[in-house]
């Protein structure tokens, strides 16, 4: 046997094997993993063995710091975040570790002495998609920027085990795939089978009055489910915190359904164990969009029950005995209203289960609770129907139904009279069917209320939760959103972290307002052909990705122009759409003319029942069959949808892009932190006054900025004198042009039904102002096409976007979070002199 044991691997492993960080302890322990975890010998091992042998390799010197942190929490009664999330879009972990603990380089070179490549290693890690889009990562930049900061802080949320389906295009359509992330294991989770909590559902409650004279109400649920953790440690950059991302898995309660068992129905019992398991099989994939199923309000509630349970268990852990400091110890931010049951969950189990009077659990509750509003679209608002939300959390009812009561009676002394008033902030909507309205309920139940950019703030003051403003415009503040740059630049964009480092240090990398030294470089003709051959390898890698994954060539030197987000007629591809038709239409009038070569890049999923969104991609990728084809085009126009977009693949796109397409309606984007990602990457934007684009046009200043559109009060003031967008189209010959194109077939092989629905919807609706917009964008782009053309001048303004992209470090808006709402302080995590842990 031991003639197996591969060369220089120990066959009694040292403390430093599993914490050591030499290339030869990192060698030596990775063909340890490879041969006692993954049961293989390098003869016989797939690509994926040495992943997880290197990914365990990882974990180890992760756990030394999770362990630490967990411990030194306890230790102190640390105060601690708990950001309560159904989505966290993680991406890989291999990679970000390895930059997190400084290791990238050290393994890489213990890799090629072992005679493999690390970056065949990376791309074998198949990501978590556990979100659906911006929501669930910023969920993850503040998970990076949390630990980073030396904040205390666990993250709550859900175990999908189909996460984002994965998306293939077949003739131009978008087909689904079921997402089975976790096939070949996921080397990241501990599970942790003994930390298992119960879940009611449905049924009945009753009261009575205990013989102490106490009102009481015991809730008999019709089922119950058992909620698993499954941990995953956060490690910061270049320190020793590493946080605790705790994600729940539904099971069915082995013993519950021993009826059907014993009255003979095996296959009720089984039924009754699968649909347990259902809740957290799959996670739905609309964004923005409500789907009101019931499947979705037990996922909400299931982990949010799961997530304040056990914040209790480790509260009384910690020796407290009442809950009457709970507050002191957590502070529990709401990501959109997903979580917002938790208001009513966290009463119930302070009133009923704990015996705490009602106005004692409602100063904790509220003490407790933040919530932040990520959108402003209606429907995307969180409504239940009362009778389905009845069903299904009967206590949870009558509990909201209390607090809206008690909230009402303070708005009444307020503003005697008002019954409209009422009306419009109720928790309960009365105005037809009734629902229980989430937003409200999460408003009402926090002391913190945030929007996530300047502009989406301001509005949600002005619209959604104008009356909520009215009363209590103390709760209110804005929280800019903001990126890591850890993933999203020393991870992603290895070739321009090295520039800039070797120019102003690594300071960067953890106060991101130090890029502004960069500033002075801008004019360095030297250091800009350096920032150039960094832009230009990186469109060349990407070149290569879109000739393997799509077939298409497209030419490194053309200007790469990126349009990557979740599809949405309010984030507005088809204006894109517009604009490549109408540059089309001009070369096909004048084959001669000089053009500076584009391309077109597309990314995206569309939520699987959105039809419109569906036939985006159709259009995009008939347009981009046709103009690739044309031989009149002569390569000086490509367009690509590249399948699949994810974090793995924004990782390869944003570091390409030379112009970041952010061209959202005025009003509908509530931030974006895709556009924050490309200009830290070094694209300008061309891009409207919507969401953070505004702060990031203020930051790297308007001359280096390509604003086009409507702003939100034009757009306002369009609609009240009647949008009639005909008008635009029938006023301007090259828009109409290019609509009656799409609409004649001439890119659907002649079916002219085929895009009607897009070409209708904007002659006679158009809801998000496309053609309002249109003559703006065409002439701002070809303003960028100018530009362009003067190299010079472009990697200035692309240097100076980067230089002053420092606000938008997640690292900033987190420390924002800190300082205003959640009051909370880091805690220095030190390793032990020895590596393992002290006893
Ligand atoms: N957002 O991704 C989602 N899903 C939603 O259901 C609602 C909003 C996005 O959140 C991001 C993070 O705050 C924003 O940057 C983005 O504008 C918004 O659409």
């Amino acid at each position: 046997m031991t003639s197996l044991i591969p060369p220089g691997c120990p066959t009694v492993l040292t403390e430093d094997d599993r914490t050591g960080t030499s290339i030869e302890t990192l060698r030596r322990a990775f063909m340890d993993n490879l041969f006692f975890i993954q049961g293989r010998f390098p003869e016989v091992a797939t690509k994926n063995d040495y992943y997880l042998a290197l990914a365990y390799t990882v974990r180890d010197r992760l756990l030394l710091r999770w362990l630490n942190s967990a411990k030194t929490y306890r230790d102190q009664e640390s105060r601690t975040v708990c950001y309560l999330s159904a989505e966290f879009l993680l991406g890989p972990h291999l990679g970000n570790n390895l930059i997190n603990l400084g290791l990238y380089e050290a393994v890489e070179e213990a890799m090629r002495q072992t005679g493999l490549n690390l970056k065949e290693l990376l791309d074998q890690e198949e990501e978590p998609g556990l979100g659906n889009g911006g929501l669930g990562r910023l969920a993850a930049c503040y998970m990076d920027s949390l630990a980073t900061l030396e904040i205390p802080a666990i993250g709550y949320g859900i175990r999908y085990e189909y996460g984002i389906f994965d998306q293939e295009i077949r003739d131009g359509w978008q087909v689904e795939i079921t997402d089975k992330w976790l096939r070949y294991g996921n080397p990241w989770e501990i599970p942790r089978p003994e930390l298992i909590l119960q879940v009611k559902f449905g049924g009945h409650t009753y009261s009575y009055t205990d013989d102490q004279g106490r009102y009481r109400v015991v809730w008999e649920p019709h089922q119950v489910i058992q909620g698993v953790a499954y941990d995953t440690p956060i490690l910061g950059y270049k320190v020793n915190t590493a946080n605790l991302l705790r994600l729940w898995r539904a099971e069915a309660v082995e013993s519950f359904d021993f009826q059907a068992f014993n009255t003979g129905d095996y296959y009720g019992a089984v039924n009754q164990k699968i649909a347990s398991e259902n809740i957290t099989k799959v996670l739905y994939p609309n964004d923005e969009q409500l789907q009101g199923k019931e499947l979705r309000l037990m996922q909400q509630y299931f982990f949010c029950s799961c997530a304040l349970q056990d914040m209790i268990r480790l509260y009384k852990q910690s020796g407290n005995k009442d809950l009457s400091r709970f507050h002191e110890k957590f502070t529990v931010q709401l990501n959109d209203t997903h979580p917002a049951i938790s208001v009513a969950e966290l009463m119930r189990l302070l009133v009923d289960e704990h015996l705490m009077p009602w106005e004692q659990a409602w100063d904790i509750t509220r003490q407790t609770f933040a919530y932040t509003n990520h959108t402003l679209l209606p429907e995307a608002l969180e409504k239940w129907p009362l009778d389905l939300f009845g069903s299904l959390l009967p206590r949870h009812l009558q509990i909201i139904y209390e607090i809206n009561q008690r909230f009402l009676d303070q708005v009444r002394l307020q503003y005697p009279g008002d019954n409209d008033r009422l009306r419009r902030l109720s928790i309960i909507d009365e105005s037809g069917c009734r629902y229980v309205r989430m937003a409200h309920l999460a408003a009402v139940g926090s002391h913190a209320i945030n929007g996530v950019a300047a502009l989406h703030s301001e509005l949600l003051k002005q619209t959604v939760l104008k009356d909520f403003y009215e009363l209590t415009p103390q709760k209110f503040s804005n929280k800019t959103n903001g990126v890591t740059p850890r993933r999203w630049m020393v991870l992603s964009n290895p070739g321009l972290t090295r520039l800039i480092t070797e120019r102003i240090g690594e300071d960067w990398v953890k106060h991101l307002d130090q890029l502004r030294r960069l500033e002075p470089l801008a004019e360095d003709r030297d250091f800009a052909a350096q920032w150039r051959s960094v832009k230009h390898e990186n469109k060349e890698r990407l070149a290569a990705y879109i000739r393997d994954r799509v077939g298409v060539t497209v030419d490194p030197h053309s200007l790469f122009s990126i349009l990557v987000k979740r599809i949405h007629e309010y984030k507005r591809q088809h204006l894109c759409v517009l604009n490549i038709i109408t540059l089309y239409q001009m070369l096909k009038d004048n084959p001669q003319l000089d053009m500076v070569p584009q391309t077109f890049i597309f990314g995206g999923k569309a939520a699987p029942g959105y039809y419109m969104a569906k036939l985006i991609i159709k259009l995009i990728n008939s347009v981009a069959d046709v103009i690739n084809h044309d031989p009149a085009v002569r390569d000086r126009l490509k367009v690509v949808f590249l399948p699949d977009y994810n974090v793995t693949l924004g990782q390869r796109v944003y570091p390409a892009a030379d112009l970041s397409q952010q061209i959202s309606t005025a009003g509908y984007e509530a931030s974006g932190t895709g556009n924050m990602k490309f200009a830290l990457n070094g694209a300008l934007t061309i891009g409207t006054l919507d969401g953070a684009n505004v702060e990031i046009r203020e930051e790297v200043g308007a001359e280096n900025f390509f604003l086009f559109g409507n702003t939100v009060e034009q757009l306002q003031e369009l609609w009240r004198n009647g949008y009639r967008p005909w008008e635009f189209a029938n006023s301007n010959p090259m828009l109409k042009r290019v609509l009656d194109l799409i609409g004649s077939g001439y890119f659907s092989h002649g079916d002219t039904a085929l895009f009607r629905p897009i070409v209708e919807h904007l002659w006679q609706n158009d809801r998000y102002c496309l053609l309002a917009d249109y003559q703006s964008y065409v002439d701002c782009h070809q303003q960028v096409l100018q530009v362009y053309q003067d190299q010079a001048q472009w990697t200035k303004m692309s240097i100076l976007n980067v230089a002053r992209m420092g606000k938008f470090s997640s690292d900033r808006a987190i420390r924002e979070y800190c300082q205003d709402i959640w009051h909370v302080e880091p805690v220095k995590i030190v390793l032990p002199a020895t590596s393992y842990m002290t006893p």
